[in-house]
C-alpha cells in the first residue's frame, strides 16, 4: 500500500499508537506520517475591508459628512478587523494577514507610515491622524487631493505617493504594529503585511516639477531606516512573520530596478533576522530575470506567487527553487468568483511539493481577496445552480484550508465531492450556451468594421445638424444621486411603489436635470441617469447571460464599491434597454440629448467574466448587443450617443507582450458597436482616469467622433502626448476639473486649463466638460462648478472671437 493512500485514511489517533511500536522500520514510517500530518500550511494574502454589508463604507461616509465621530468610525473598523481575523482562525488558516485593513488605501497607509506627506497638507510631524490622511486622499475646500490611479490591472485605485529629494521621511503611522497587537490581544497571531520598499517607490511619482529629472529609487536609503523601525517594533510586539508585498516584480523591470530589490533586502537583512520574511508577488507571472533576483534575496524565508495568472512561474519553480525556502503557492483565485477546481489545484500542489519538499509548501490565494466579493453565504437571491459554481472571499478561505488539509492527507471527501459536482454541472448546463449568439460572434472575426466616412467629414455633417458653438460644453452623464432617488429605485425594486409612480419620479428627476442644464446653458445635455444604479449592472440586468448578487461588492477606491455582475453564459439583448428614458429626455428639450451606453469592453471588464471561454469571445457577444441598442437609439431620433469605455485602459494586460492582442480585440469590439450609424449621428466615448499616452493610437483607432477623457487630476499628462505631436482629428474633451473632490474650481482656473489645451489642440475639436460623471457629488458642489465651467467656455469664446 502506498504512503498516500494510507495517510488519507489513517486517523490521527492511530499515529499516537504507532509511537509505541519499536522496530526501526516502524519508527521511520512514523516519522514520515508525522511530517505528513504537520499543521496545515495555509495562508491568505489579504482580505476585503469593507465588510459583508459595506459596513466600513457607511461608517466612513457618515464620518466625512460630520454625522459621526472618529471614535464611531474606529469602532466599526475594529469590529470588522476582529471578525475577519476570527473567521480565518476558525477556518483553520495558519498565516492570517493583518494591516490589510485600510481606511482608504494601503499605499496611502504606507505613505503615512513613512511620513511622506506632501507640503501642501501642512502636516507638522507627529502621528498622522484622520485630518491629514483624508485630506491627502480626498482633498478639501482648500487643498487638492493626491493623484489616484489603478492598482495594476485591477479596478482598485491607490493614492500615488508624490516624492522628491526633499521629503523628510519619518515613522509617522504605527498602524501595522497597532493592528498586529490588536489581533494578538484577541488571541490571534497574524502576519503583518506591508507594501515593500521597492514597490512603494516604483509606484510613486516624482513631485510636481521634477517629472523628468528625478530618480525615485534614489530614495531607497532614505525610506529603509523607517522600514527598519517598523520591523524592529513588530519583532518586539511578538511577530514571527512579516509579509512584504512586492507586486512590481511581475512588471517588465530592467536590471537597474531589480538591483534595487537586492540592495533593499540586503540592507534589511540584519534587522529582519529572527523573523520569517515572506515576499509576496501577484497579478501575473514573475519574469525569469526577476525570479532569479527574487529567489536570491537575502534574509527571506518564503516567496509567494500568483499561480492562477502566473502559469509561467510554475515552470520557473519546477526548474529551480532555493532549497529550504518556503513556497506560498497562490492557487485560489483572488480576482474572480468562480469556485476553485480543487482536484486540479491539488495536482498542481502535489507536483510543487515534490519539487520544494514537504513542509516547504504553503497553500495560498493568488493575490489579496480584496479584489473579489466578500461572502456568498447570504446571497439568497442567486439561483441555486449558479450559486454552486461560485466562491467569494469567505468561501475561498475554506478552499485554501481544504487544499492544505488534503495535501497533508486529511482530505475532506464531502467538500471535494460537491466541488467536483458543481464543476460538472457548470460544464454541461444548457443555460450557459446559446448557439445563435456563438455563431454571430464567431462570424465577426477577421473583419475590421470601420465607418464608411472618415472622421473629419463626419464631424462636418454632424456640425451642420447640431449647430454647436466653438468649445461646446457637456457633462459626462450622471448627475448627483440623491437619497430620494436611491429610495425610489429601492422601493420600486422591492415592489413597494407601482411602476407608474416609479416612472413619474424618474421623469420628474430627468426634467429637473434638463431644466438645470438649460439654465446653466450647457450645449449638449444628458438625462442624468437617475434610473441607473450602476453603469454596468444597469445593462447586465437587461441582458441574458448575466447573474446578480445582493452584496457582492468589491472596493474600487476609498469608500466606493462596485457590484460586478457575473457573466456565466452567452450574452444577448432580449429588448431595447435605454430608448424609453433617452427619448423621454430628448422630448423635454430642443438641445441635443446624449444617449448613454456603456461599451462592451467596460461591461466585460467590470463584470466577473466566465473563465470557460476566451475573454474576447465574451466581449464580441456584448458588442453585438450594444450595436443593436445604438441602432435603436438612432431610430428613436437620438443624434448624439455616448458609449463609455472607462475601462479600456484598465483591461490592458500588465505585460507588454500581451498588450497588442488585447488592444486589437478591444478596439475592434468598440467599433462593432458603431453599426451602420449615419454620418450625422455623433458617437462619443468617455474614458475615466489618465495614463492613456501609451495607448493613444488605439484610442484614435476606436474611431469615435468625440472623446471625453480624464485629465485634470494627473496634471495634464494627457496633453503632453499631443504636445509631442500625435495628430488627433476627432473631437476631444479633456476634463477641465476634478469631480472626485468636493472643491469648486473657479472660472479663472478652468479658463486657464482650457487655454493650456488650446495651446496643443485645434479650437474646432475641443470640448469643455468635467473629468467624469457627477453621480457622487452634491448639487451644492455641482451647480457652482458647472456654472463656472460654462462661464469659462464663454469667456474663451469671446476671446477667440476677438482674436480673429
Ligand atoms: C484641508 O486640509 C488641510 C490639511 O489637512 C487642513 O490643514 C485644512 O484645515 C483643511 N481645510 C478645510 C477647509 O477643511
Ligand atoms: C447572514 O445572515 C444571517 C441570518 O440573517 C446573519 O446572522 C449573518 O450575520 C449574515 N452573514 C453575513 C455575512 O452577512
Ligand atoms: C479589467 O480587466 C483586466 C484585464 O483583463 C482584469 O485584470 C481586471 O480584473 C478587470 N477588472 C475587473 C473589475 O474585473
Ligand atoms: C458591425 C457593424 O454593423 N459594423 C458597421 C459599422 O459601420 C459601417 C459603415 O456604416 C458598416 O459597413 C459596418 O457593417
Amino acid at each position: 500500500m502506498g504512503l498516500a493512500s494510507i495517510s488519507s485514511v489513517v486517523p490521527l489517533s492511530s499515529l499516537i499508537l504507532s509511537r509505541t511500536l519499536s522496530s526501526s522500520k516502524n519508527r521511520l514510517s512514523f516519522l514520515r506520517f508525522n511530517l505528513r500530518f504537520r499543521a496545515m500550511a495555509s495562508h491568505i494574502v489579504g482580505y476585503p475591508r469593507m465588510g459583508p454589508k459595506r459596513e466600513l463604507k457607511f461608517a466612513l461616509e457618515s464620518f466625512w459628512d460630520g454625522k459621526s465621530s472618529a471614535e464611531d468610525l474606529q469602532k466599526v473598523a475594529a469590529e470588522l478587523r476582529a471578525s475577519i481575523w476570527k473567521q480565518m482562525a476558525d477556518a483553520g488558516i495558519k498565516y492570517i494577514p493583518s494591516n490589510t485593513f485600510s481606511y482608504y488605501d494601503q499605499v496611502l497607509d504606507t505613505t503615512a507610515m513613512l511620513g511622506a506627506v506632501p507640503e501642501r497638507y501642512g502636516w507638522n510631524g507627529g502621528e498622522i491622524g484622520f485630518d491629514a490622511y483624508f485630506s491627502m486622499a480626498r482633498g478639501n475646500a482648500s487643498v487638492t487631493a493626491m493623484e489616484m490611479t489603478k492598482w495594476f490591472d485591477t479596478n482598485y485605485h491607490f493614492i500615488v505617493p508624490e516624492l522628491g529629494p526633499n521629503v523628510k521621511f519619518s515613522y509617522a503611522s504605527h498602524k501595522a504594529v497597532n493592528e498586529f497587537k490588536e489581533a494578538k490581544a484577541l488571541g490571534i497571531e497574524t502576519v503583518p503585511v506591508i507594501v515593500g520598499p521597492v514597490s512603494y517607490l516604483l509606484l510613486s511619482k516624482p513631485a510636481k516639477g521634477l517629472e523628468k529629472s528625478f530618480s525615485l529609487l534614489s530614495l531607497i536609503d532614505k525610506i529603509l531606516p523607517i522600514y527598519k523601525e517598523v520591523v524592529t517594533e513588530l519583532k518586539k510586539a511578538g511577530a514571527t512573520w512579516i509579509q512584504f508585498d512586492e507586486p512590481t516584480l511581475v512588471l517588465d523591470l530592467d536590471s537597474h530596478h531589480l538591483q534595487a530589490f537586492t540592495h533593499a533586502y540586503s540592507e534589511l537583512e540584519s534587522t529582519v533576522s529572527g523573523l520569517n520574511v515572506l515576499i509576496e508577488t501577484y497579478f501575473a507571472d514573475v519574469p525569469a530575470e526577476a525570479y532569479k533576483t527574487l529567489t536570491s534575496l537575502k534574509g527571506v524565508t518564503g516567496f509567494g506567487f500568483d499561480l492562477v495568472r502566473g502559469t509561467k512561474t510554475l515552470d520557473l519553480i519546477h526548474s529551480g527553487f532555493p532549497s529550504g525556502k518556503q513556497l506560498f503557492a497562490g492557487v485560489v483565485d483572488g480576482r474572480n468568483i468562480w469556485a476553485n477546481d480543487l482536484a486540479a489545484s491539488l495536482n498542481t500542489l502535489k507536483s510543487l511539493e515534490d519539487k520544494v519538499g514537504k513542509g516547504n509548501l504553503v497553500v495560498s490565494t493568488s493575490c489579496s481577496l480584496l479584489h473579489t466579493a466578500v461572502d456568498l453565504a447570504n446571497e439568497t437571491k442567486l439561483d441555486k445552480e449558479i450559486k454552486s459554481w461560485l466562491a467569494f472571499a469567505a468561501q475561498k478561505v475554506h478552499e485554501v484550508n481544504a487544499l492544505a488539509k488534503a495535501l497533508s492527507g486529511q482530505r475532506d471527501e464531502a467538500f471535494f465531492f460537491s466541488n467536483a459536482a458543481a464543476h460538472s454541472s457548470r460544464k454541461f448546463s444548457p443555460r450557459v450556451t446559446n448557439e445563435n449568439v456563438q455563431k454571430a460572434a464567431a462570424s465577426l472575426k477577421g473583419s475590421d468594421h470601420r465607418r464608411a466616412t472618415d472622421v473629419s467629414a463626419r464631424l462636418d455633417a454632424q456640425q451642420k445638424k447640431l449647430g454647436l458653438p466653438v468649445l461646446p460644453t457637456t457633462t459626462i452623464g450622471s448627475f448627483p444621486q440623491t437619497m430620494d432617488l436611491r429610495r425610489v429605485r429601492r422601493e420600486f425594486k422591492a415592489k413597494k411603489i407601482s411602476e407608474d409612480d416609479y416612472v413619474k419620479a424618474i421623469k420628474d428627476e430627468i426634467n429637473k436635470v434638463v431644466v438645470l442644464q438649460e439654465e446653466l446653458d450647457i450645449d449638449v445635455l444628458v438625462h442624468g441617469e437617475p434610473e441607473r444604479n450602476d453603469m454596468v449592472e444597469y445593462f447586465g440586468e437587461q441582458l441574458s447571460g448575466f447573474a446578480f448578487t445582493v452584496n457582492g461588492w468589491v472596493q474600487s477606491y476609498g469608500s466606493r464599491c462596485v457590484k460586478p455582475p457575473i457573466i456565466y453564459g452567452d450574452v444577448s439583448r432580449p429588448k431595447a434597454m435605454t430608448v424609453f428614458w433617452s427619448s423621454m429626455a430628448q422630448s423635454m428639450t430642443k438641445r441635443p440629448m446624449k444617449g448613454m451606453l456603456t461599451g462592451p469592453v467596460t461591461i466585460l471588464n467590470w463584470s466577473f467574466v466566465r473563465n470557460d471561454q476566451p475573454r474576447f469571445e465574451t466581449c464580441y457577444q456584448i458588442a453585438l448587443a450594444i450595436k443593436d441598442e445604438v441602432e435603436d437609439l438612432e431610430r428613436a431620433g437620438i443624434t448624439v450617443i455616448q458609449i463609455d469605455e472607462a475601462a479600456l485602459r484598465e483591461g490592458l494586460p500588465l505585460r507588454k507582450s500581451e498588450q497588442a492582442f488585447y488592444l486589437e480585440w478591444a478596439v475592434h469590439s468598440f467599433r462593432i458597436t458603431n453599426c451602420s450609424v449615419q454620418d450625422t449621428t455623433q458617437i462619443h466615448t468617455h474614458m475615466c482616469y489618465s495614463n492613456f499616452n501609451d495607448i493613444i493610437h488605439s484610442i484614435i483607432d476606436m474611431d469615435a467622433d468625440v472623446i471625453t477623457i480624464e485629465n485634470s487630476r494627473s496634471d495634464e499628462k494627457l496633453l503632453s502626448v499631443f504636445r509631442e505631436g500625435v495628430k488627433y482629428g476627432a473631437g476631444i474633451g479633456p476634463g477641465v476639473y476634478d469631480i472626485h473632490s468636493p472643491r469648486i474650481p473657479s472660472t479663472e482656473e478652468i479658463a486657464d486649463r482650457i487655454n493650456k489645451m488650446l495651446a496643443v489642440l485645434e479650437t474646432n475639436i475641443l470640448w469643455v466638460n468635467p473629468d467624469c460623471g457627477l453621480k457622487t457629488r452634491k448639487y451644492t458642489e455641482v451647480k457652482p462648478a458647472l456654472s463656472n465651467m460654462v462661464a469659462a467656455a464663454k469667456l474663451l469664446r469671446t476671446q477667440l472671437a476677438r482674436a480673429k
